[in-house]
Parts: structure tokens; sequence; C-alpha cells
């Protein structure tokens, strides 16, 4: 009796349309307030409203489900079910993808959004599929350059040094197209890394650098722009297949909304970051970014899988 009770209450609450919403799990590296966070909150929040509540995004800030590797492994095994990664570590999953981390890839921030929001931005997501996932859409993370315990201003203060790196192919060789050595590591190890001379420096954009802390033990910030690295929102294949066409439009719509948000949280972010690592006593370079563009070849050599991607990344006007 009290079970036929309780059967009938649940399906009383689902008629009327209060049952307990599909909790969707969202992973970060980052803290709360850094613009890819903020940006995936409001994503959940259009994706909430617009379902009546069906669903409920869970945002888990600061790298609680694990760093880049293990996000993107569990989301594509639906454990995760929305991934706010870099697309660096995609790279490992789905080669293609890392075409947008070689070193001086893209011109100038507008063709950077022309290419990402073009159609060749569209096939990298389409491309997704074949292992598991959904690309929603691409966030900004504007530039990355080196930073390091010891002054760098141009190429050949790298030699020798050990250069922390995402898990990837191009910026492992990136690194050592410059004399250094790339070593792969999780965002969370960096700052002890740092700290206790495991490596001598790393790289990254303004924002990474300052809410890591990582200008602490890593002081002097060469603005060398070697790549323009973006981020991808990113949920289950298993999870995309299981919308109904109008959720799709929902999901899609909201990524394209937050991208939006993001992009403009980024710009004041971008700007902020830079003045307070100068507070905070870091030592900001504007090298001759030439001497470092010119040491690239070997790395354009090293993938000729990109070669095709590259001209028509570079047709883009
Ligand atoms: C940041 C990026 C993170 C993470 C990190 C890293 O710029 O937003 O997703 O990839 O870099 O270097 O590990």
């Amino acid at each position: 009796m009290r079970r036929l009770l309780v059967v009938l209450l649940a399906s009383l609450l689902v008629f009327v349309g209060i049952a307990a919403p599909i909790v969707l799990k969202a992973a970060d590296v980052h803290p709360h307030g850094y613009p890819t966070v903020e940006g995936i909150k409001m994503m959940g929040k259009v994706i909430e409203l617009m379902t009546n509540g069906k669903y409920k995004v869970e945002v888990y800030a600061s790298g609680q489900l694990g760093d880049e590797k293990e996000v993107i492994e569990q989301t594509i095994m639906n454990a995760i079910q929305i991934a706010r990664v870099s697309v660096a570590p995609v790279q490992t999953f789905y080669n293609p993808i890392g075409v947008f981390t070689m070193p001086y890839l893209f011109r100038d921030e507008d063709h950077y959004w022309k290419v990402l929001e073009g159609p060749i931005g569209e096939e990298i997501l389409k491309g997704l599929e074949k292992i598991g996932l959904v690309g929603l859409c691409y966030y900004d993370a504007g530039a990355r350059s080196f930073y390091t315990k010891k002054p760098v201003q141009k190429p050949e203060d790298l030699k020798g040094m050990k250069i922390r790196v995402q898990a990837n192919e191009v910026m492992i060789a990136m690194v050592n197209a410059l004399g250094a050595t790339g070593v792969p590591m999780a965002y969370a190890e960096v700052y002890t890394a740092l700290q206790t001379g495991v490596v001598d420096g790393a790289e990254n954009n303004p924002p990474s650098y300052y809410t890591a802390r990582h200008f602490e033990v890593a002081p002097y910030y060469c603005l060398d722009s070697h790549t323009r690295t973006p981020e991808i929102v990113l949920i289950p294949k298993a999870l995309w297949d299981k919308l109904t066409p109008e959720e799709k439009i929902i999901f899609k719509t909201a990524a394209w909304a937050s991208a939006q948000y993001q992009k403009y949280l980024w710009k004041k972010m971008e700007e902020e970051a830079l003045a307070a690592v100068e507070k905070g006593g870091a030592k900001i370079f504007r090298p001759d970014i030439t001497a470092f563009q010119k040491l690239m070849q070997p790395v354009y050599d090293k993938f000729p899988q990109y070669k095709d991607l590259i001209q028509r990344i570079q047709a883009v006007k």
C-alpha cells in the first residue's frame, strides 16, 4: 500500500511537472569568478529556464572533478555532462583539434574568431562526435606566453629550461623548438612545481597566470603570445542523443549566449589580470615576437597532418 502511494505520488509529480530535475555536472579547472566558470553558469541558467527546470546544471569549479584529461575521459563516458576545457588536452583524443594549438597560427583576434566561428571551427566541433563528444561552442582564452623564475626576454634565454605545458604534443614540440624542454603536467600541480623548482617556468594567458597565482613563484612574464588556444564546451554524445529536437536548440542557443558573455568577461579580466600581476610584483616584458616566430618551422614540419587545415585557416580572410 505504502509503495503504491509513493508510486502514485511520484507519477503525479511528474504529471504536474515538478519531477526532480536531471542534474548535469559541469567541470572547470578555474575558480568561481573566472570568465569560463561564469560562462558555464550562465549557460546552465538558460538551460534550466528554457526547459522549465527539467535540467539543473551544477558547476564544479577549481578542478574538483579532476584535471582536464580526466574530465574529458569522464565526459566521453557521460559521468560528467559539461566539460569546459582548453582544446589543447583534447588533442590526445581527437587529433585534428590540435591544429588550434599550432604556434602563431592566427594573424590576430579577428582571424581567430572568423576561423573558430566559421566552417572550420564548426567542422572540428562536429568531428568530436567520432570520439563520443558534442562540441557546443568555443570560449576566448586570449594568447599564451611564457613566465619563468629567471627573466626571459628572447628565445635564447629559454635554453635548457624546463617549461610546464598542457598535455599536448604540439606544445611540447613548440617549447623544444625554442631550446627548452616541455614538461606536461596537470594545471593544479603547476604552482608547487614552480615553487620547488621542478620546472623553471610555464606558459599561460594573463587571467590564468593571475588567478592561479603563478606570478608569485615565476614573476617574469614575457608576452611572446605564442599560441591562441581556445577553450571549448563539450557534452557527451550520449546525452546529446537523448535530447529532444527542441532541447538541442536550447542547449546550442544557451552555449552561444554564454560564449558572448564569456568573451565580454574575458576582455575585462585580461586587462585586470595584467595590472594585478604587476602590482603583485611580476615584471612584464614585451619582446620582439618575430624572434620567437622564426624558430617555429620545425613544429610545422613535425605535424604534417595539419598541413591542409592550416592552409585553409590561412586562407580565411
Ligand atoms: C588555461 C585554460 C585551462 C587549462 C590551463 C592549463 O588557460 O583555461 O583550461 O588548460 O590553461 O594550462 O592547464
